[in-house]
C-alpha cells in the first residue's frame, strides 16, 4: 500500500551541504517526493514533535541544535514507504547506524544524525499535517514507476 511519511533533513544536512546527496537516496530508491519545503524550527513545535524527549535532560540541547539553522521538511511517498525510509536512515545513534544507511554514511553523533524520519503509519500522520497544509501536498506520475513496482505491488 502507497503510504506518504515526514522526513527532515536536521541542520548538519543543510550546513554541511549534504542536501542534495541525502534526497538523492531516495529518490534513487523509488520514493516519490510529494511536499518539500524550507522552514525554521522553534520551541513549540520541538516540543510536539519531541514530546517523547520532552522530559529528557539533553532536551534543551535538541531544541538548541535543530532551531540553530533552517531545516528542509518533506513528505515522501511509495509503497510502504514509512517502513522503507525508517530502514534507509538507520538507528538513532550514528556511530551504530550500518553502513548504507543515510546516518551510517554521513554522521558519527548521537543528536546530530542528519535526518528525521516518522516512526509509523499514525506518527507519519499526525507529523504530516504537523508541517504541512493540504495543498503544499502533491500528487503526480514519475516517469519510472513502471519501472520501480510490479502491477501487483502498487
Ligand atoms: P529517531 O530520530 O531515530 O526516531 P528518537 O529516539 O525519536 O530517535 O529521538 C529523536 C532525536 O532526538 C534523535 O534523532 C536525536 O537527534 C535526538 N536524541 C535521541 N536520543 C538522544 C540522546 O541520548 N542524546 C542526544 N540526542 C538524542
Ligand atoms: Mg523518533
Amino acid at each position: 500500500m502507497s503510504e506518504r511519511t515526514l522526513i527532515i533533513l536536521k541542520p548538519d544536512t543543510v550546513t554541511r551541504g549534504l542536501l542534495g546527496k541525502v534526497i538523492s537516496r531516495f529518490e534513487e530508491k523509488g520514493l516519490k517526493l510529494v511536499g518539500c519545503k524550507m522552514i525554521e524550527l522553534n520551541n513549540e513545535v520541538l516540543e510536539k514533535h519531541y514530546d517523547h524527549l520532552k522530559d529528557k535532560p539533553f532536551f534543551p540541547s535538541i531544541v538548541s541544535y535543530m532551531t540553530s539553522s533552517p531545516v528542509l521538511v518533506q513528505a515522501w511517498e511509495g509503497v510502504e514507504a514509512v517502513d522503507v525510509v525508517r530502514l534507509m536512515i538507520g538507528v538513532t545513534n550514528s556511530r551504530q547506524a550500518q553502513p548504507g544507511t543515510v546516518r551510517g554514511d554521513f554522521a558519527m553523533s548521537i543528536g546530530r544524525n542528519i535526518v528525521h524520519a516518522s516512526e509509523d503509519i499514525d506518527a507519519a500522520k499526525v507529523e504530516l499535517e504537523r508541517f504541512f497544509d493540504q495543498n503544499e501536498l502533491y500528487s503526480y506520475t514519475r516517469a519510472d514507476e513502471d519501472k520501480i513496482y510490479e502491477d501487483d505491488e502498487k
